[in-house]
Protein backbone atom coordinates (compact mmCIF):
# COMPACT_ATOMS: atom_id res chain seq x y z
CA UNK A 1 0.00 0.00 0.00
CA UNK A 2 0.84 3.68 -0.22
CA UNK A 3 2.78 4.94 2.65
CA UNK A 4 0.49 8.30 1.87
CA UNK A 5 -2.62 5.64 2.45
CA UNK A 6 -1.09 4.04 5.14
CA UNK A 7 -0.55 7.23 6.71
CA UNK A 8 -4.01 8.20 6.17
CA UNK A 9 -5.09 5.15 8.30
CA UNK A 10 -2.46 5.68 10.50
CA UNK A 11 -3.50 9.05 11.86
CA UNK A 12 -7.67 7.51 12.09
CA UNK A 13 -6.73 4.80 13.75
CA UNK A 14 -4.02 6.49 16.15
CA UNK A 15 -1.15 4.79 15.56
CA UNK A 16 1.49 6.86 16.57
CA UNK A 17 3.21 7.64 19.96
CA UNK A 18 4.91 10.35 21.68
CA UNK A 19 8.41 9.15 23.34
CA UNK A 20 10.50 11.60 25.26
CA UNK A 21 14.19 11.87 25.81
CA UNK A 22 15.32 13.29 28.77
CA UNK A 23 17.46 16.82 28.44
CA UNK A 24 20.14 16.71 31.74
CA UNK A 25 21.22 19.35 33.67
CA UNK A 26 24.96 18.78 33.78
CA UNK A 27 25.61 20.87 36.71
CA UNK A 28 23.28 19.57 38.76
CA UNK A 29 22.65 16.19 36.62
CA UNK A 30 18.72 16.95 37.44
CA UNK A 31 16.70 15.74 34.27
CA UNK A 32 14.08 18.75 34.14
CA UNK A 33 13.17 18.91 30.59
CA UNK A 34 11.76 16.45 27.68
CA UNK A 35 12.05 16.48 23.66
CA UNK A 36 8.83 14.89 23.10
CA UNK A 37 9.34 12.31 19.47
CA UNK A 38 7.20 10.99 17.24
CA UNK A 39 6.84 7.13 16.56
CA UNK A 40 4.68 5.54 14.34
CA UNK A 41 3.89 2.14 14.94
CA UNK A 42 2.81 0.19 12.05
CA UNK A 43 0.77 -2.45 12.00
CA UNK A 44 3.21 -4.94 10.65
CA UNK A 45 6.29 -3.10 9.60
CA UNK A 46 6.93 -2.04 13.85
CA UNK A 47 8.61 1.10 14.50
CA UNK A 48 8.79 3.65 10.98
CA UNK A 49 11.02 6.30 11.68
CA UNK A 50 10.11 10.03 11.48
CA UNK A 51 12.61 10.54 8.84
CA UNK A 52 10.17 8.65 6.09
CA UNK A 53 7.02 9.68 7.17
CA UNK A 54 7.19 13.35 8.46
CA UNK A 55 8.20 14.50 5.00
CA UNK A 56 5.04 12.90 3.76
CA UNK A 57 2.71 14.63 6.56
CA UNK A 58 4.54 17.45 5.32
CA UNK A 59 4.17 17.22 1.58
CA UNK A 60 -0.06 16.26 1.99
CA UNK A 61 -0.38 18.82 5.02
CA UNK A 62 -1.77 15.55 7.42
CA UNK A 63 1.17 17.55 9.70
CA UNK A 64 -1.15 20.37 10.93
CA UNK A 65 -3.16 17.47 12.32
CA UNK A 66 -0.72 14.98 13.68
CA UNK A 67 1.59 18.19 15.33
CA UNK A 68 -1.74 19.06 17.23
CA UNK A 69 -2.03 15.40 18.48
CA UNK A 70 1.73 16.11 19.16
CA UNK A 71 1.40 19.26 20.62
CA UNK A 72 -1.46 18.14 22.98
CA UNK A 73 0.14 15.01 24.61
CA UNK A 74 2.99 16.49 25.38
CA UNK A 75 0.67 19.35 27.06
CA UNK A 76 -0.77 16.95 29.39
CA UNK A 77 3.01 14.90 29.88
CA UNK A 78 4.14 18.50 30.86
CA UNK A 79 1.33 19.22 33.25
CA UNK A 80 1.63 15.84 34.97
CA UNK A 81 5.27 15.83 35.18
CA UNK A 82 5.31 19.38 36.89
CA UNK A 83 2.94 18.50 39.15
CA UNK A 84 4.46 15.11 40.20
CA UNK A 85 8.27 15.49 40.03
CA UNK A 86 9.80 19.18 38.78
CA UNK A 87 7.32 22.59 39.54
CA UNK A 88 9.14 24.07 36.29
CA UNK A 89 9.44 20.65 34.01
CA UNK A 90 9.58 21.26 29.70
CA UNK A 91 8.33 19.68 27.08
CA UNK A 92 10.24 20.53 23.96
CA UNK A 93 8.29 19.67 20.60
CA UNK A 94 9.39 19.75 17.41
CA UNK A 95 7.77 21.94 14.92
CA UNK A 96 7.14 22.06 10.99
CA UNK A 97 7.30 25.04 8.82
CA UNK A 98 3.15 24.44 7.92
CA UNK A 99 2.09 25.13 11.58
CA UNK A 100 3.36 28.24 11.39
CA UNK A 101 1.58 29.15 8.17
CA UNK A 102 -1.79 27.65 9.68
CA UNK A 103 -3.51 28.95 12.52
CA UNK A 104 -1.64 26.25 15.03
CA UNK A 105 0.25 28.62 16.47
CA UNK A 106 -3.02 30.27 17.79
CA UNK A 107 -4.29 26.66 18.96
CA UNK A 108 -0.87 26.40 20.85
CA UNK A 109 -2.06 29.17 22.96
CA UNK A 110 -5.19 28.14 23.66
CA UNK A 111 -4.78 24.45 24.01
CA UNK A 112 -2.05 25.42 26.59
CA UNK A 113 -4.57 27.76 28.55
CA UNK A 114 -7.63 25.68 28.36
CA UNK A 115 -5.87 23.20 29.66
CA UNK A 116 -4.47 24.97 32.93
CA UNK A 117 -0.56 25.16 31.77
CA UNK A 118 1.61 27.67 31.86
CA UNK A 119 3.38 28.77 28.77
CA UNK A 120 6.74 28.42 30.29
CA UNK A 121 5.99 24.33 30.29
CA UNK A 122 6.10 23.96 26.73
CA UNK A 123 9.50 25.04 24.27
CA UNK A 124 9.29 24.96 20.66
CA UNK A 125 11.82 23.73 18.97
CA UNK A 126 12.68 25.09 15.39
CA UNK A 127 15.11 24.57 12.77
CA UNK A 128 17.75 27.03 11.43
CA UNK A 129 16.60 25.12 7.66
CA UNK A 130 12.70 26.43 8.66
CA UNK A 131 14.44 30.21 9.17
CA UNK A 132 16.46 29.90 6.13
CA UNK A 133 13.66 28.60 3.72
CA UNK A 134 12.16 31.96 3.82
CA UNK A 135 9.23 30.88 5.27
CA UNK A 136 8.01 34.48 5.82
CA UNK A 137 5.59 34.96 8.98
CA UNK A 138 8.02 32.44 11.32
CA UNK A 139 9.61 35.08 13.05
CA UNK A 140 6.39 37.04 13.60
CA UNK A 141 4.94 34.06 15.17
CA UNK A 142 7.79 33.44 17.35
CA UNK A 143 7.83 36.93 18.61
CA UNK A 144 4.26 36.33 19.76
CA UNK A 145 4.82 32.95 21.34
CA UNK A 146 7.16 34.40 23.53
CA UNK A 147 5.05 36.87 24.60
CA UNK A 148 3.10 33.93 25.36
CA UNK A 149 5.31 32.67 27.40
CA UNK A 150 5.90 29.87 25.46
CA UNK A 151 10.30 28.86 25.13
CA UNK A 152 12.04 28.77 21.84
CA UNK A 153 14.47 26.55 20.77
CA UNK A 154 17.11 26.76 17.66
CA UNK A 155 17.59 22.77 17.12
CA UNK A 156 20.33 21.64 15.01
CA UNK A 157 22.08 24.52 15.63
CA UNK A 158 25.63 24.58 13.24
CA UNK A 159 24.12 22.82 10.39
CA UNK A 160 22.36 25.53 8.23
CA UNK A 161 24.25 28.42 6.10
CA UNK A 162 24.37 31.37 7.67
CA UNK A 163 23.70 30.25 11.29
CA UNK A 164 25.00 33.28 13.30
CA UNK A 165 22.53 35.43 11.42
CA UNK A 166 19.57 33.67 13.57
CA UNK A 167 20.80 34.69 15.96
CA UNK A 168 20.77 38.26 15.34
CA UNK A 169 17.23 38.26 13.70
CA UNK A 170 15.43 35.88 16.03
CA UNK A 171 14.39 35.78 19.64
CA UNK A 172 14.91 32.91 20.99
CA UNK A 173 15.66 30.91 24.57
CA UNK A 174 18.06 27.89 23.76
CA UNK A 175 20.53 26.44 21.16
CA UNK A 176 20.61 22.96 20.59
CA UNK A 177 24.65 22.11 19.35
CA UNK A 178 23.83 19.80 16.61
CA UNK A 179 25.26 16.31 17.21
CA UNK A 180 27.50 16.32 14.35
CA UNK A 181 29.57 18.81 16.54
CA UNK A 182 29.53 16.41 20.08
CA UNK A 183 30.13 13.23 17.55
CA UNK A 184 33.97 13.31 17.63
CA UNK A 185 34.80 15.68 21.16
CA UNK A 186 37.98 15.40 22.62
CA UNK A 187 40.51 17.62 24.36
CA UNK A 188 41.99 20.56 21.93
CA UNK A 189 40.04 19.49 19.05
CA UNK A 190 38.69 21.60 16.71
CA UNK A 191 34.68 20.08 17.55
CA UNK A 192 36.04 21.17 21.25
CA UNK A 193 36.91 24.52 20.13
CA UNK A 194 34.02 25.45 17.88
CA UNK A 195 31.61 24.19 21.16
CA UNK A 196 33.77 26.05 23.50
CA UNK A 197 33.10 29.09 21.32
CA UNK A 198 29.14 28.55 20.40
CA UNK A 199 29.06 28.55 24.01
CA UNK A 200 30.53 31.60 25.32
CA UNK A 201 29.06 33.52 22.54
CA UNK A 202 25.03 32.06 23.20
CA UNK A 203 25.60 32.50 26.83
CA UNK A 204 26.37 36.17 26.00
CA UNK A 205 23.47 36.76 23.75
CA UNK A 206 21.67 35.52 27.12
CA UNK A 207 20.65 31.67 25.80
CA UNK A 208 21.16 28.62 27.19
CA UNK A 209 22.26 25.54 25.93
CA UNK A 210 21.99 22.23 24.89
CA UNK A 211 24.29 19.48 23.43
CA UNK A 212 22.66 16.79 21.69
CA UNK A 213 24.07 13.71 20.61
CA UNK A 214 26.09 13.28 24.23
CA UNK A 215 26.86 9.43 23.96
CA UNK A 216 29.82 9.24 26.46
CA UNK A 217 31.45 10.26 29.60
CA UNK A 218 33.94 11.76 28.44
CA UNK A 219 31.85 13.72 26.22
CA UNK A 220 29.65 14.68 29.19
CA UNK A 221 33.00 15.99 30.67
CA UNK A 222 33.89 18.11 28.41
CA UNK A 223 30.95 20.07 27.70
CA UNK A 224 30.31 20.62 31.66
CA UNK A 225 33.52 21.97 31.47
CA UNK A 226 33.17 24.53 29.15
CA UNK A 227 30.48 25.44 30.79
CA UNK A 228 27.74 23.91 28.56
CA UNK A 229 24.10 24.29 30.18
CA UNK A 230 22.03 20.79 29.16
CA UNK A 231 23.17 17.66 28.03
CA UNK A 232 20.84 15.38 26.00
CA UNK A 233 21.72 11.69 24.12
CA UNK A 234 21.92 8.25 24.68
CA UNK A 235 24.51 8.44 27.21
CA UNK A 236 21.74 9.61 29.55
CA UNK A 237 18.91 7.84 27.98
CA UNK A 238 17.12 7.14 24.42
CA UNK A 239 13.88 8.34 23.71
CA UNK A 240 11.18 6.46 25.63
CA UNK A 241 7.83 5.99 26.05
CA UNK A 242 6.05 8.33 29.07
CA UNK A 243 5.80 5.15 31.56
CA UNK A 244 9.48 4.67 31.13
CA UNK A 245 10.27 8.21 31.18
CA UNK A 246 8.58 8.29 34.78
CA UNK A 247 10.65 5.59 36.18
CA UNK A 248 13.76 7.94 35.84
CA UNK A 249 11.91 11.06 37.45
CA UNK A 250 11.35 8.67 40.10
CA UNK A 251 14.83 7.80 40.59
CA UNK A 252 15.46 11.44 40.84
CA UNK A 253 12.61 12.52 43.23
O1 LIG B 1 14.20 10.17 17.07
P1 LIG B 1 14.53 10.65 15.84
O2 LIG B 1 14.75 9.54 14.90
O3 LIG B 1 13.45 10.67 16.56
O4 LIG B 1 13.82 11.81 14.99
C1 LIG B 1 14.11 11.98 13.63
C2 LIG B 1 13.70 13.34 13.14
O5 LIG B 1 12.28 13.47 13.20
C3 LIG B 1 14.28 14.47 13.96
O6 LIG B 1 14.82 15.41 13.05
C4 LIG B 1 13.12 15.07 14.65
O7 LIG B 1 13.26 16.46 14.79
C5 LIG B 1 11.94 14.72 13.76
N1 LIG B 1 10.73 14.62 14.57
C6 LIG B 1 10.50 13.77 15.60
N2 LIG B 1 9.28 13.99 16.14
C7 LIG B 1 8.74 15.02 15.45
C8 LIG B 1 7.50 15.73 15.55
O8 LIG B 1 6.65 15.49 16.40
N3 LIG B 1 7.28 16.72 14.64
C9 LIG B 1 8.19 17.04 13.66
N4 LIG B 1 7.89 18.02 12.83
N5 LIG B 1 9.38 16.41 13.56
C10 LIG B 1 9.65 15.41 14.44
O1 LIG C 1 15.03 17.06 16.47
P1 LIG C 1 16.36 16.46 16.15
O2 LIG C 1 16.70 16.40 14.72
O3 LIG C 1 17.46 17.06 16.95
O4 LIG C 1 16.14 14.97 16.66
C1 LIG C 1 17.01 14.35 17.49
C2 LIG C 1 17.42 13.06 16.83
O5 LIG C 1 18.63 12.59 17.43
C3 LIG C 1 16.40 11.96 17.02
O6 LIG C 1 16.43 11.16 15.90
C4 LIG C 1 16.98 11.21 18.23
O7 LIG C 1 16.50 9.88 18.32
C5 LIG C 1 18.45 11.27 17.90
N1 LIG C 1 19.34 11.12 19.05
C6 LIG C 1 19.11 11.41 20.34
N2 LIG C 1 20.20 11.16 21.11
C7 LIG C 1 21.15 10.69 20.27
C8 LIG C 1 22.51 10.26 20.47
O8 LIG C 1 23.07 10.27 21.55
N3 LIG C 1 23.19 9.86 19.35
C9 LIG C 1 22.62 9.86 18.11
N4 LIG C 1 23.37 9.43 17.08
N5 LIG C 1 21.35 10.26 17.89
C10 LIG C 1 20.62 10.67 18.96
MN1 LIG D 1 14.57 18.39 18.05
NA1 LIG E 1 18.63 18.34 16.57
Amino acid sequence: MLLIKELRIAIEEQQFELFFQPIVDLTSGAIDKAEALIRWKHPTKGYVSPIEFIPILEETRMIIKVGKWVFIESVKQAKIWRKRYHPNFQVSVNTSPLQFQSNSTIDWHLLTKNMGLAAQAIGIEITESMLMEGHDDISSHLLKLRDNGFQVSLDDFGTGYSSLSYLRKFDIDYLKIDKSFVKNLSDGSDDMVLCEAIIVMAHKLGLKVIAEGVENNVQQRLLAHANCDYGQGYHFAKPIPADEFELLLEKQA
